[in-house]
């Protein structure tokens, strides 16, 4: 069938939510199931792996510009980042699959964007002791990026009015599942994957330069001063929100009078949208969740 492009495509109707061996799930991303777990991950692959709305886009941008920013032909810095990053799981009626996108993609390394609870990922990558970087974005405002989302990516499930919608995220029905199983789970699959680095969205945006030096410690990288300064500017939010390969604004699937895919950027903007009480009863259900006294978020920065 030929594949059309994500600008143009005819989308399907907004997908439900079901069971998927546990875990909140839409067709979107498990119709391709037997590919998916079939990946053949190759040993420099690098996994670039998030709950949905944690700043995947954004990391993805920043090791795209590591690795091939200065390299690259011309041709490819106009390329949108999900041609350039494509996401493992996704499977669009009528457009190319993230599979076969990637086998398909011709960069080495090939990163690779995917927000599969850790449980889910494909055997191959454990097996070629792939690099993969984890990040993680405190729940506040992780529920309140992705209500936002979801009003507005039509491939995603109704989100329905905000207060239902954090009782939702709350239960874990969310697509991907459950925030405080993920960020957990692929935390403690640090213990025994050694090339796992797990970074927080908030120390991203409270210094954007030591977490890049920290990114690049881990790849083995060593840019330039001159090329880190160059890639500090591009990565700025005002800067993506303008740059149309990053900021989504010519797919489809959006519907941009409600929202925009970069939207704030912001630490505490939950402060904007939690009640009082929904305050307290978020952080009363999260005392319950989130035992590991290791793994801590931060709400204000
Ligand atoms: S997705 O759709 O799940 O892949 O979304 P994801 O890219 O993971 O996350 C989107 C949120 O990341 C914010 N973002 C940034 N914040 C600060 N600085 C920069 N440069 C940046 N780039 C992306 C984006 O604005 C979304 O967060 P919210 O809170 O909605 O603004």
């Amino acid at each position: 069938m030929a594949k059309v492009s994500v600008t143009s495509v005819e989308l399907p109707p907004r997908p439900q939510l079901f069971d998927f061996h546990g875990v909140s799930m839409t067709n979107i991303f498990t119709d391709n199931w037997e590919n998916i777990q079939n990946f053949q991950a190759r040993p420099d692959d690098i996994l670039i792996a998030t709950y949905p709305k944690a700043g995947n886009t954004w990391l993805s941008y920043i090791l795209d510009l590591l690795y091939f920013g200065q390299t690259s032909p011309e041709h490819r810095t106009s390329l949108s980042i999900y041609l350039k990053v494509p996401n493992l799981e996704v499977a669009i009626p009528s457009l190319q699959q993230g599979t076969e996108m990637l086998d398909n993609l011709s960069t080495s390394p090939r990163l690779i964007k995917t927000h599969l609870p850790v449980q889910f990922i494909p055997k191959s990558f454990w097996e070629q002791n792939c690099r993969i970087i984890y990040m993680a974005r405190n729940a506040k405002d992780s529920v309140v990026s992705f209500f936002h989302f979801e009003r507005m990516a039509l491939i995603h499930p109704e989100p329905g009015d905000w207060n239902s919608y954090l009782q939702r995220f709350m239960e874990g029905k969310m697509v991907f599942g459950p925030w405080h199983d993920h960020v957990s789970t692929w935390r403690k699959k640090k213990e025994n994957y050694s090339k796992l680095h797990y970074m927080f969205y908030e120390d991203l945006v409270e210094d954007t330069g030591r977490e890049i030096d920290k990114l690049c410690c881990f790849l083995g990288l060593s840019p330039s001063a001159e090329e880190k300064e160059t890639i500090l500017g591009k990565v700025q939010f005002d800067k993506m929100k303008t740059n149309d390969t990053v900021n989504h604004s010519k797919y489809r699937g959006m519907d941009l009078k409600k929202s925009s895919f970069m939207r704030k950027g912001k630490v505490g903007d939950w402060k904007n949208h939690f009640t009082v009480a929904q305050n307290e009863e978020f952080d009363e259900d999260y005392k319950k969740k989130m035992k590991d006294p290791t793994l801590q978020f931060r709400t204000e920065v």
